[in-house]
């Protein structure tokens, strides 16, 4: 085998239709381990060891190892699980907020050992960390005359601040596997150096996720977020690996043996139209690769006669199709994704807060200024909890001394209140199909009134409560002028167009001390770089005792109205996952998009569409 530089990534002879990578990065990404089974086994440790699913609705949103080697799947019905294994023990995770604060945690986390700040949650569970600078830094210190006796650096100022480790080896699992007779070339190419420093630093942050947090996770390493997520998911649960190109065919090995719908950032739709085609056009047909679902492989696609980005480009060209997608697909399946991991934010651009009624929509008045209170409430907490800072006391300023204790501040306040509502789309019958009439998100904003900023003289509740009926009520009035009958299927409420504050003392005094250093922490980040954080919420309203929680709300509303189906459950639990959507995500955008089902008309988002699918085979 011929050892080439990474970097090139290319045989010459296919350098017209092979897209060049660049593996100038280095790339961590960490799945956590059966997330939200995790969060119920850390606040309840007797759980641990006992199988555990966690439900949302009638499905389990997921389930721990345990329950896995018991037989019991991610998204499988209840009461299926519990004929697979009958002593599941269940617990309920609508309510989010014990997740995302979790996630918040283990980010903040990871966080604070970037250099340049580049740390994207991707939903509440994965993370990226670019740590192309910390690993520089680290592959100029390395002496490759005492390889086993290195000392990784985790700051550039605190020289004794880092971790022993072995670089003679890698942490963790290799792909493809390593022949211990390649060690040497691994150590004369500079990209497989910088992996294998990467490899150690990513063993180093999940032990301590697991011994300081409690949370065991899979980790990738390799020069691009695409390469990582997939390396990411080679060895699961509690393991890692870090993906090497160090000969020729190695990236080009590793995509292919994946199906075309397992790679990030082709979605559903796109992994459709690309099989549909290939399939169409096969000349020898093979009938187990027509089995519907069995799904083309990379290397299928990649070596199908004409195949190429322009070819590509030709199948996505539908009405709406995002212009380069064919090059962006083409690139992706050959492990070329030169995607930025984003800069981390402490201030997210918008915060909405919305729930699903898919199961019983909402029809009456009473049912919708319920919903918009309990929504407001939530979105209020939340502006309280992501919006605000604390102010330092400042021995030197007389003002801050005076109030004696530290202030509880907006960093940043919204301008904009936005209101957008969804209505289930009424089927018909057109021969044997159904077909839906409309499904159709229609939305009104205004300004954001000040007593909503009122953090010293007003509660959550009080807030919300004005909120509810001042703005959100009205607001509703004016989308749906009937006075009923919405078959409303989603409310959203979100807040948006932030402005940032600086510091009291700061504004006051220029930038100095106390709460200047918060605010210079805070403006590190530039406003064109916030992020988008969503949340979709089920959560309780534990704090006003005079108003259920959501949940219950939905319980009241409905209980008259019958039980849910069983497809509107999955599709509903599945939506509740949705947690932090970022808006400008470029290479993984399409997961976040709807389609029809093909089979019942509904419009269903991407990320759903496992779970819907099931349905129709349980109906089966
Ligand atoms: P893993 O990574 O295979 O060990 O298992 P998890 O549970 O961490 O699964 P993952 O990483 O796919 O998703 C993270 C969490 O997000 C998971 O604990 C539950 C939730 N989740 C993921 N997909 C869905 C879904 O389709 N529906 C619902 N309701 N929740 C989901
Ligand atoms: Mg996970």
């Amino acid at each position: 085998m011929r050892v080439t530089a990474l970097t090139s990534g290319l045989a010459k002879t296919t350098a017209a239709r092979t897209p060049r990578r660049s593996d100038d990065r280095v790339i961590i990404h960490f799945d956590y381990d059966c997330f939200y089974a995790s969060v119920f086994e850390n606040a309840n440790p007797a759980l641990k060891g006992l199988p555990l699913g966690v439900k949302q609705k009638s499905i389990l949103a997921t389930c721990n190892y345990a329950a896995r080697a018991r037989g019991v799947k991610k998204l499988q019905l209840i009461s299926e699980a519990q004929k697979t294994c009958p002593d599941l023990v269940i617990v309920n995770g609508e309510d989010l907020t014990p997740f995302r604060d979790a996630s918040k945690k283990l980010w903040t986390f990871l966080r604070s050992h970037s250099w340049n700040g580049r740390v994207e949650r991707l939903g509440l569970d994965e993370v990226f960390l670019d740590v192309t600078d910390v690993v520089a830094y680290n592959q100029e210190l390395l002496n490759r005359n005492a390889l086993r006796d290195s000392f990784f650096q985790l700051s550039r100022q605190d020289p004794e601040r880092g971790f022993n480790f072995d670089a003679s080896s890698f942490f963790g699992c290799v792909q493809p596997k390593l022949d211990p007779t390649s060690v040497d070339s691994v150590l004369d190419n500079p990209v497989c150096v910088r992996l294998l420093l990467a490899s150690h630093l990513a063993g180093y942050l999940r032990l301590k996720l697991e011994e300081d947090f409690g949370y065991t996770s899979s980790g990738g390493v390799s020069t691009n977020k695409v390469l990582a997520k997939l390396a990411g998911s080679v060895n699961k649960p509690k393991n890692q690996t870090t993906l090497l190109g160090l000969y020729e065919d190695d990236i080009k090995n590793f995509m292919d043996g994946h199906k075309l719908r397992q790679i990030p950032g082709i979605g559903s739709r796109i992994a459709q139209l690309i099989q549909d085609h290939v399939l169409s056009t096969k000349t020898t047909a093979d009938p187990h690769d027509l089995e519907i679902g069995a799904g083309v492989t990379v290397r299928e696609v990649r070596i199908h006669p004409g195949m190429s980005a322009d070819q590509l480009e030709r199948i996505l060209d539908r009405p709406g199709a995002e212009r380069g997608s064919g090059e962006k697909v083409w690139n992706l399946l050959h492990g070329v994704d030169p995607s930025e991991v984003k800069e981390a934010s402490d201030v997210p651009t918008q915060i909405s807060i919305e729930d699903t009624y898919m199961s019983k929509p909402l029809n009456a008045p009473a049912e919708i200024a319920r919903e918009l209170r309990a929504l407001a409430t939530s979105l209020v907490r939340r502006m309280r909890v992501d919006l605000t800072t604390v102010d330092e006391v400042d021995p030197s300023d007389p003002a801050s001394q005076h109030q004696g204790q530290p202030q509880l501040r907006w960093a940043a306040y919204p301008k904009t209140l936005r209101l957008s509502t969804r209505c289930r789309p009424r089927l018909t019958t057109t021969g044997s199909t159904p077909t839906p009439e409309s499904f159709s998100r229609n939305s009104r904003s205004q300004s954001l009134p000040s007593f909503v900023l009122n953090l010293k003289d007003e509660s959550v509740e009080s807030v919300a409560e004005r909120l509810a009926s001042e703005l959100l009520l009205p607001l509703f009035r004016r989308l749906h002028v009937e006075r009923q009958g919405w078959n409303l299927a989603l409310i959203n409420i979100c807040v948006t167009n932030m402005v940032m504050v600086a510091g009291s003392s700061e504004s006051a005094n220029g930038a100095g001390a106390g709460g200047g250093r918060n605010i210079a922490r805070m403006f590190r980040t530039q406003e064109d770089k916030l992020r988008e954080w969503t949340v979709y919420d089920t959560a309780p309203v534990p704090d006003n005792p005079t108003s259920p929680s959501t949940h219950d709300i939905k319980n009241d509303v409905h209980g008259e109205e019958g039980e849910a189906t069983p497809m509107e459950d999955l599709v509903e639990a599945a939506e509740t996952a949705v947690v932090s959507l970022d808006s400008d995500a470029d290479a993984w955008e399409e997961e976040d998009e709807s389609q029809r089902c093909h089979i019942c008309g509904h419009a269903i988002p991407s990320f759903a569409l496992l779970a819907h699918e099931r349905f129709h085979s349980v109906e089966d």
